[in-house]
């Protein structure tokens, strides 16, 4: 697809766009929604970097520095387990103090406490930053990553590739040329991972497109990735001002878009954490096909002014997804339906 031709969608009348999108979404998965049972541990929120964006890590915003040990880790992993969780979600700060044995040690012991549970952990920014830090190659760090248990990869550290925006709003962070060979490198060891673009901050729809196309191309060549997570900006406790925040047409817009434009990844997810659970629900009529999950615990969007901190109940949720006149469909982190 052609630069113009994607930018040209956001043209057309929204409900003309969403009917657009909902047919690849109908194509793809008819009326199923698809959610998981999750948990999401963040063990630590102690950074090097300084994205301006964010509102998790530990500064004069956010000035509540933690870091979890390893026992701890792996035994929240195992009792989520026990109340049906079926995946760890496991991504953190950039922490030089943990060392680079700590993230392996800690992968080992989450899969020894839980050995059944899908470990999808580690962002490209993570796999960057230890090679960065430890002078080691990507292959290196993901060959470990998957000799200590992790399953998959989720789709942050992404954030908008244009590399001019990059530099002003997370100049420290992985480039986006190493997100994407990153991902590739997974990708070639025979691994799915997911990926996401971060949007309603300074970005304008040109860079939207960008991003888009740069995630296609990507996988024309290894058809990697499950799912591509739209991640709405959440505006509080951090270093970005933004003049207004989008309305929900531009947010379902940019939903529709993407579905259309990525007409090869299978799933797009409406990540309820930061759009509400209205929105989430809504945007399953404009391309959308998936929630995420039940998440448990939620740090980094709420830390940043999302109602998310505490998960969704999963009779709740199936209940929602039933009555905006969807299927619900409990799946596994790469998409097997469980029921
Ligand atoms: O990359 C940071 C984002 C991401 C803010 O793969 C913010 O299934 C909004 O990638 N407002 C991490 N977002 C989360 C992530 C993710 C989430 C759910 C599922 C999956 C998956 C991946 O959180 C970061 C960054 O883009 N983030 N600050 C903020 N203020």
């Amino acid at each position: 697809m052609l630069f113009d031709e994607a930018l040209k969608l956001y043209d057309l009348d929204l409900f003309e766009l969403g009917a657009r999108a909902d047919t690849i979404r109908r194509a793809y998965h008819q009326d199923k929604v698809f959610y998981n049972k999750n948990r999401h541990i963040n063990p630590t929120n102690i950074c090097v970097d300084r994205c301006k964006f964010c509102g998790f890590s530990a500064h004069r915003k956010n000035p509540n520095p933690y870091s979890m040990n390893i026992d701890e880790i792996a035994k929240t992993a195992a009792a989520a387990w026990q109340r049906g969780a079926k995946e760890a979600h496991i991504v953190g700060a950039h922490n030089k103090k943990l060392g680079l044995d700590w993230y392996f040690d800690m992968f080992a012991a989450v899969k020894k406490a839980a050995p059944n549970i899908h470990l999808k952990a580690m962002t490209a920014a993570e796999v960057d930053f230890l090679a960065r830090t430890y002078n080691l190659s990507f292959e290196e760090i993901l060959d470990r990553m998957i000799a200590s248990g992790v399953d998959s990869m989720p789709g942050g550290g992404a954030e908008i590739f244009d590399e001019a925006l990059r530099r002003k709003i997370c100049g420290g962070k992985v480039k986006s040329a190493d997100w994407l060979r990153i991902h590739e490198l997974w990708h070639k060891r025979g691994r799915k991972s997911n990926a996401s673009m971060l949007f309603g901050h300074i970005e304008t729809r040109a860079h939207r497109v960008d991003h888009l196309l740069r995630l296609r191309a990507l996988q024309e060549k290894t058809g990697g990735f499950n799912a591509f997570i739209p991640l709405l900006y959440q505006t509080k406790n951090n270093f970005l001002e933004i003049e207004k925040p989008l309305d929900a047409e531009e947010i379902l817009k940019t939903i529709a878009v993407s579905r259309i434009v990525l007409d090869n990844i299978r799933h797009i997810k409406a990540y309820w954490v930061g759009l509400t659970l209205n929105l989430a629900l809504a945007a399953q009529e404009f391309g959308a096909d998936d929630m995420d999950g039940t998440i448990e615990r939620e740090s980094i969007n709420s830390a940043a002014g999302a109602a998310s901190k505490e998960g969704v109940d999963e009779r709740f949720a199936r209940s929602l997804i039933a009555n905006a006149g969807f299927l619900p469909i409990e799946r596994d982190s790469v998409y097997n339906e469980i029921g």
